[in-house]
Order: structure tokens, then C-alpha cells, then sequence
């Protein structure tokens, strides 16, 4: 049977480059989103959208799984860099994701845990084995952290400290977790790829508008190398 890639990103400008890149797709709308659905070799591929945000993002990638029968997950986009190390324009690949907002701590329970759940969900080893191979390859770094998402764009240096403090996260989103919550209990792999556009500090949203399209395509042509390196 052939085999359905999905990639999300969360702004158009995120999957445009995906778009122009295989050029002839069909447009299928559903739940509110456009998909845009492809045959490259022997893959269907259908792409989309979520809108900004974890709900939105959950949504995508449900439909993509449970609508589109997506046998795997790749999210791409930008990321804000937490670690010091981190450059506008540098990809990080996620080896786990987290949700930074979540707080029922007054219940004695630690920052972004829910019950029956776990504050961090890994994403899948063979996914992210073929990510680094095909970086290498082209000569890309990456760096492997874990990255935590919530429904704000973080642009202080206070917030952006209380994150690296509770979580140890190199990136911050706002769309990685629900990708990781909803593709892991349907048991898809799945892989979550950005590129950085600003530093998640009081400069990070003007950062933010002069990277976003050239940090996202970056990101965009990592994973059409990465879908020329899946296993047939
Ligand atoms: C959310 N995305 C930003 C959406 C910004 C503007 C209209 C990625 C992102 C991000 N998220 C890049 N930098 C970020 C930051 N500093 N905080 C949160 O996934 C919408």
C-alpha cells in the first residue's frame, strides 16, 4: 500500500516553500483549513496549514491522521531560540516536546504534567535518524533539543529564562506539543523540524518579521530532502 507523508506548519509562509517546490497539487478543504494533496514517487503527501496555536495545530494533525490516513508526521517551521548557542537561520530538530502552559501545580503536580499523560513526549528515533543523515549530508548542523510549545509568542527575557528554567528547552513554539500529544496516542511517528527566526527576547517579534520567510524555507527544504531519503 502507499504510504501518506504529512507535513504541517503552523503560517502559510511555512509550507509555501513546500508548495512551490512540488508545484501541482489538489486543494481539498476540510475543518476549516486547506489541504493540499500530492503523488511524489511513491508517496502521497499532503500538506497544510493549522493556523496558529496548539488547538489549531491539534486539529490538523488529527485530520491528517484519522481523514487523510497520514502514515507519518513532519511538522516544519520557525522556532524562538532559547539556547545561547542557537543563530537566527539554525534548524533544530526536536527529540521531545513539551506544553510550557500547562499548570495544575496546585494540586501538587510538577509544571506541564497531566495525568495519564507525561510533561515530555519523544518524537520518533527512526524519523529523526533519517533528519541528521540528510543533514549531514548537506552539510547542514543541526542542534537536537527539546522544545516547548504554548499558546504565546515569548518576547521578554524574564519568560524566556522561566522556560529554560522549568524545561530545559532549547526552542520555544506554539504548535510542537500538540503535534507530539496527538500523533504519539494515534501511534504515528512523527518529527518536528524549525529554524530559528528571532531570540524569544524583547527584540524577537520585529526578529521574528524580518526571518520568518527565509528561517521557514530553510526548514521547508530540509524536509523535501528528507522525503527524497524515506525508505521506499
Ligand atoms: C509559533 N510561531 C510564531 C507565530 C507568530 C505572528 C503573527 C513560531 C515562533 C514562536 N513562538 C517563532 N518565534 C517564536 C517565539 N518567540 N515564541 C513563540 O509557532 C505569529
Amino acid at each position: 500500500m502507499k504510504k501518506t507523508i504529512a507535513i504541517i506548519g503552523a503560517m502559510r509562509e511555512e509550507i509555501a516553500p513546500l508548495l512551490e517546490s512540488f508545484g501541482r497539487y489538489k486543494s481539498i478543504d476540510f475543518g476549516g483549513n486547506t489541504y493540499y494533496q500530492l503523488e511524489y514517487k511513491n508517496y502521497t503527501i499532503i500538506i497544510a496549514y493549522s493556523k496558529i496555536g496548539k488547538i489549531h495545530a491539534a486539529l490538523t494533525c488529527s485530520t491528517m491522521i484519522l481523514h487523510f490516513n497520514a502514515d507519518c508526521v513532519i511538522f516544519t517551521g520557525v522556532a524562538g531560540g532559547l539556547d545561547s548557542t542557537l543563530k537566527i537561520g539554525d534548524i533544530v530538530l526536536a527529540t521531545s516536546l513539551c506544553q510550557y502552559d500547562v499548570d495544575i501545580s496546585a494540586f501538587g503536580h510538577p509544571l506541564g504534567f497531566i495525568p495519564e499523560s507525561s510533561i515530555y513526549i519523544n518524537t520518533n528515533k527512526e524519523l529523526n535518524d533519517i533528519v541528521k543523515k540528510v543533514a549531514k549530508e548537506n552539510n547542514l548542523a543541526i542542534k537536537e533539543g527539546i522544545i516547548a510549545s504554548g499558546d504565546s509568542f515569548i518576547f521578554s527575557n524574564d519568560k524566556k529564562k522561566w522556560i529554560i528554567d522549568n524545561f530545559k528547552a532549547c526552542a520555544v513554539e506554539m504548535e510542537g506539543a500538540s503535534i507530539a500529544v496527538v500523533a504519539s496516542l494515534l501511534n504515528v511517528p512523527f518529527c518536528v523540524i524549525r529554524s530559528i527566526s528571532d531570540g524569544a527576547d524583547d527584540n524577537a517579534n520585529i526578529s521574528f518579521d524580518e526571518f520568518l520567510v527565509n528561517s521557514a524555507s530553510k526548514s521547508a527544504k530540509l524536509v523535501l530532502s528528507i522525503i527524497d531519503n524515506m525508505p521506499s
